[in-house]
């Protein structure tokens, strides 16, 4: 699953770095995501944040038909409109970021389609899998960090602020466990899981940890 170990074999290919924080609602992927950009910033760099979907006028369009437009969609026609707008924001922002050498953090990328739409949803994963790689043309992330938290203590967050939920956090309590179960048993030499359920600053000093381990010219302390 490490970039260029696509089905098509196109990968990232790039000089910068991609890396996209998942797991269920409420984890903390938004907030943890603004604080790495603002201590990358205080280094000098300028990260490319991006949050799935949307990015991008027509990937915005796809989120509102997705979330908050009154029809029922299909299982296939809701991964059809996620692929859209992936498809869009990966042509649009983040390839050519990546190959202008920046550091890419995303708010979810396909690894969500692969939780929500097949172990969701109920489609054929070998199916979601080729539809995503031609939205993408094989672009992994380098590194994905699953922010593992249960799915009460998320709901619990997400109560806490007070929104209106959005048509898939609507869904039935079955439909939730079998994301997070598709979440927690996520595999790959490119998946990183984490502890999301305890204080914001702890789940930050280990995930910047991990990616200074992993990237120390980016995530370091020296700013360049
Ligand atoms: N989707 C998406 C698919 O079905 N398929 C796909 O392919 C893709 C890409 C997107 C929806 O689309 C689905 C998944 C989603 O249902 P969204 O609103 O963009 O929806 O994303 P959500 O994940 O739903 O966003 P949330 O805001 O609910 O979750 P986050 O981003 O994980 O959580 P965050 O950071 O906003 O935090 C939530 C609250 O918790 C607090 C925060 O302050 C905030 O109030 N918090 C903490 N509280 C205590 N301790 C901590 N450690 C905390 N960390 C954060």
């Amino acid at each position: 699953l490490t970039a260029g170990s696509s089905p098509l074999g196109s990968g990232s290919a790039s000089r910068g770095i991609f890396v996209s924080l998942e797991g269920i609602e409420g984890a903390g992927k938004t907030s943890q995501l603004l604080r790495l950009a603002e201590r990358l910033r205080g280094l000098g760099r300028e990260p490319v944040v991006v949050r799935e979907p949307g990015g991008t006028p027509v990937a915005e369009a796809a989120r509102q038909l997705i979330l908050h437009a009154p029809h029922d969609l299909s299982a296939a026609s809701e991964l059809f409109l996620f692929l859209t707008a992936r498809a869009d924001l990966v042509e649009r922002v983040i390839r050519p970021a990546l190959e202008s050498g920046q550091v890419v953090l995303a708010d979810r990328f396909e690894l969500s389609t692969r939780c929500y739409q097949a172990a969701g949803r109920g489609l054929d994963l070998a199916r979601v899998e080729g539809a995503i790689a031609l939205a993408t043309g094989g672009l992994q992330p380098d590194l994905y960090v699953v922010l593992d938290i249960p799915v009460e203590a998320g709901q619990a967050r997400q109560a806490a602020e007070g929104k209106a939920p959005d048509k898939i956090e609507r869904a039935d309590p079955g439909f939730h466990r079998r994301v997070a179960e598709a979440f927690r048993n996520a595999a790959a030499p490119n998946i990183l899981h984490l502890s999301a359920d305890r204080a914001f600053g702890a789940v930050h000093d280990e995930l910047w940890d991990a990616l200074a381990g992993r990237f120390p010219l980016t995530f370091s302390g020296v700013a360049g």
